[in-house]
C-alpha cells in the first residue's frame, strides 16, 4: 500500500498535477499495486484494490478524469488472482497509452484553429493546451504566446518553460493583466479540469474571469478536454466540487494569526459557463459545448436512463 500512498501523496501536494497527469498516475498507482498483492483469494484481492482506488480517488475532487480513469480501470474482472490482475493491468495500460494519444490527437484537432500570426492566450499549465500550441508552431505556423502566472501555485511558469523548450515565442503576464492583453489576443487555449453535461467547464481559478474578457472582445476559446475529462455525474443534477486549498498558498499563515477579522479564501478551480466557450476540442472531434451530453452517453457509455434505474 506504500506505493498507493506514495502517489496520492504526490497528487495532494501537487507534485503530480494536472488533471490528465494525476489521472494516468493512479491507473499506474492501481496497476503497480495489483503486482504488489500477494493475495490468494480474489475476494481478498478485490478489497484491497477497491481500498486503494478509494484512496486515490479522495487525493483531489475536481479533476473529474481522476474517477473516471479509477473506474475505467475498476471495470476489470476475473475469477482467480490472476485473471483479475492481468485484466486489471490490461486496462489501466489502455487507459495510460489512450490517454496519451488523446492529448496528441487533440493538439492535431485544435491547431487547426490556429492562423499563422495568431497570439494565443493560455492559463496555468494545461498538457492538452500546450498539444493544440505545439501543434500548430510544428505545421509552421508563425506564433505567439501569452501566458498567464496563475496565482498562486505559478503554473504559468511551468507553461512558460514548456514553451520555450519548443521555441515558441512566449510573454508572462500576471493574472490581472488579462483583460489588458486581451485586445492583442487572436484566440484563447486553456485545457479542463472537467465538462459537465450542460458543457460548462471547470478549469483553474481564474479561467472563467479570462473567457469573460475574450467574450467581452470577441475572441474564441478554445478548450481542450480528452473525453475522459466530462463528468458523467453533473448528468443526475450533481455539482463538480471545487477543491479550495490551504491559506499557505496565497500567504503566509503566520502573519494572519494577529488578524482576527480576515480570512483568506482559495479556490482552486471555477466554472466558465459554455456561452464563453467556442469549441471544446476532444480527441474525437472539436464539438460545441451543448454536445457534452453526447460524449457522456456515446463515448463514456453513461446513460441517463440506466443512472436513474440504477440509482448511480
Ligand atoms: C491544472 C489545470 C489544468 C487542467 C488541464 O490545475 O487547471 O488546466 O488540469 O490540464 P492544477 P491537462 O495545477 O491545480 O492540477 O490538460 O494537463 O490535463
Amino acid at each position: 500500500m506504500d506505493s498507493v500512498l506514495d502517489i496520492a501523496k504526490k497528487i495532494q501536494t501537487m507534485e503530480i498535477r494536472g488533471a490528465g497527469t494525476i489521472a494516468r498516475a493512479a491507473a499506474g498507482a492501481l496497476k503497480d499495486y495489483s503486482q504488489q498483492l500477494d493475495e490468494k483469494s480474489v475476494k481478498k484481492f478485490n478489497t484491497k484494490i477497491s481500498n486503494a482506488a478509494n484512496i486515490l480517488v479522495a487525493t483531489r475532487p475536481t479533476a473529474v478524469s481522476l474517477p473516471n480513469a479509477i473506474r475505467m480501470v475498476m471495470g476489470y474482472t476475473g475469477d482467480t488472482v490472476d485473471e483479475a490482475r492481468t485484466d486489471l493491468i490490461r486496462r489501466a495500460d489502455q487507459f495510460i497509452e489512450s490517454s496519451k494519444e488523446a492529448t496528441e490527437r487533440i493538439g492535431a484537432i485544435g491547431s487547426r484553429r490556429i492562423r499563422d500570426g495568431d497570439t494565443i492566450m493560455t492559463h496555468c499549465n494545461s498538457q492538452a493546451a500546450i498539444s493544440v500550441i505545439a501543434q500548430a508552431h510544428k505545421a509552421g505556423k508563425n506564433i505567439n504566446v501569452i501566458a498567464t502566472e496563475s496565482r498562486p501555485r505559478r503554473q504559468g511558469l511551468l507553461t512558460i518553460a514548456q514553451l520555450n523548450e519548443l521555441g515558441i515565442n512566449t510573454s508572462l503576464i500576471v493574472d490581472s493583466a488579462v483583460r489588458y492583453y486581451m485586445k492583442d489576443v487572436d484566440i484563447v487555449v486553456v485545457g479542463a479540469d472537467a465538462v459537465t453535461a450542460n458543457g460548462s467547464v471547470i478549469n483553474k481559478i481564474g479561467t472563467s474571469q479570462l473567457a469573460m474578457a475574450a467574450h467581452e472582445s470577441r475572441t474564441n476559446v478554445i478548450v481542450a478536454a480528452e473525453t475522459y475529462k466530462f463528468s458523467p455525474r453533473t448528468l443526475m443534477g450533481e455539482m463538480v466540487e471545487i477543491e479550495e486549498r490551504d491559506v499557505s498558498e496565497v500567504m503566509d499563515s503566520e502573519k494572519l494569526s494577529g488578524m482576527l477579522h480576515v480570512s483568506v479564501r482559495n479556490p482552486a478551480f471555477d466554472v466558465t459557463p459554455s456561452d464563453y466557450i467556442d469549441v471544446i476540442c476532444t480527441e474525437v472531434g472539436a464539438i460545441s459545448p451543448e454536445m457534452s451530453y453526447i460524449i457522456i452517453r456515446d463515448i463514456l457509455g453513461w446513460d441517463l436512463q440506466d443512472m436513474l434505474d440504477n440509482e448511480i
